[in-house]
């Protein structure tokens, strides 16, 4: 459960660590299943460097170790307690095992309001300048994140947004320190960054894309719809798959339940 703190944090801040989210157990299973995955199926992404970074996206189908995690208990539980209902998964998910220095950057456009949430998981421990997520606190405030760009931001060509300032030199930013089983809860649109880890051991992560519930608020349904179809394409032209609800149980059934109560399409495949 979160603290009144906590929550305050996730606010005020744009991002909040649930300390110790998954058990020693389970962060032992996501360890293997990181490994057979990156194996298996993951290339190599020289966007932030050439050290030798690999990842790929729509990791979540391919071990159930994975699967859990969409909508693990404590997870769900710190959710409810920021939201008073869950976050909905959206079809986005990445996995990492990355050598390079992740530049600051947002995930959306600066200046408007988002509603989607990331749920890292750092399998490592992450320290201040070696592993962990870097944020500036409050940036998910679309004014504040606005300023930031206009301040001090560029355009990666169409592409994400980026600081030109001296990385290490960004002022009011953190680090994000943690330990294997936490996991951090940020807004996408909170400026962050992260740095390669001391040892040259690469970091492995894994995020999972979340939308926070848009209840009756229309703009953030429309959002919904929208990032829902931007996550989807030929390759996975639903959010679950007919596997991932057998596998699912109660909680999962809920979870797609809510985004086929929303109006949205290709909930499920047929
Ligand atoms: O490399 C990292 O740990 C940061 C990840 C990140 O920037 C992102 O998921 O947008």
């Amino acid at each position: 459960m979160l603290s009144k703190q906590d929550i305050g944090h996730y606010h005020a801040y744009g991002f909040v660590v649930i300390r110790e989210c998954l058990s020693k157990a389970e962060v032992e299973r996501i360890s293997i299943a990181h490994r057979r995955a990156i194996d298996a199926k993951a290339s190599a992404d020289g966007r932030f460097g050439d050290s030798g970074t690999v990842n790929y996206a729509n990791f979540v189908e391919d071990d159930d170790a994975f699967l859990e995690l969409i909508e693990h208990p404590n997870l769900m539980e710190a959710m409810r307690d920021i939201d008073g209902t869950e976050f909905l998964y959206m079809g986005g998910s990445d996995i990492w095992e990355n050598r390079d220095d992740t530049p600051w950057h947002c995930d959306q456009i600066p200046g408007s309001k988002v509603w989607t949430a990331k749920a890292a998981v750092y399998l490592d421990e992450a320290r201040q300048g070696d592993g962990a997520l870097n944020a500036i606190p409050g940036t998910h405030i679309p004014e504040f994140n606005a300023a930031i760009m206009r301040s001090w931001g560029k355009f990666q060509g169409l592409g994400s947004p980026r600081l030109w300032l001296p990385p290490k030199e960004v002022p009011g930013a953190v680090s994000v320190q943690t330990n294997p089983g936490d996991v951090v809860l940020f807004q996408t649109n909170l400026w962050h960054s992260a740095w390669r880890r001391v040892d040259e051991q690469p970091r492995r992560n894994l995020f999972i894309q979340y939308f926070r519930d848009p209840g009756d608020d229309v703009l953030a349904l429309r959002e919904l719809r929208e990032a829902v179809t931007g996550s989807l394409g030929e390759e996975r032209p639903y959010v679950y798959s007919a596997a991932m609800m057998t596998k699912g149980g109660a909680r999962r059934e809920k979870m797609a339940s809510r985004l086929e109560e929303l109006g949205i399409d290709n909930v499920r495949e047929q």
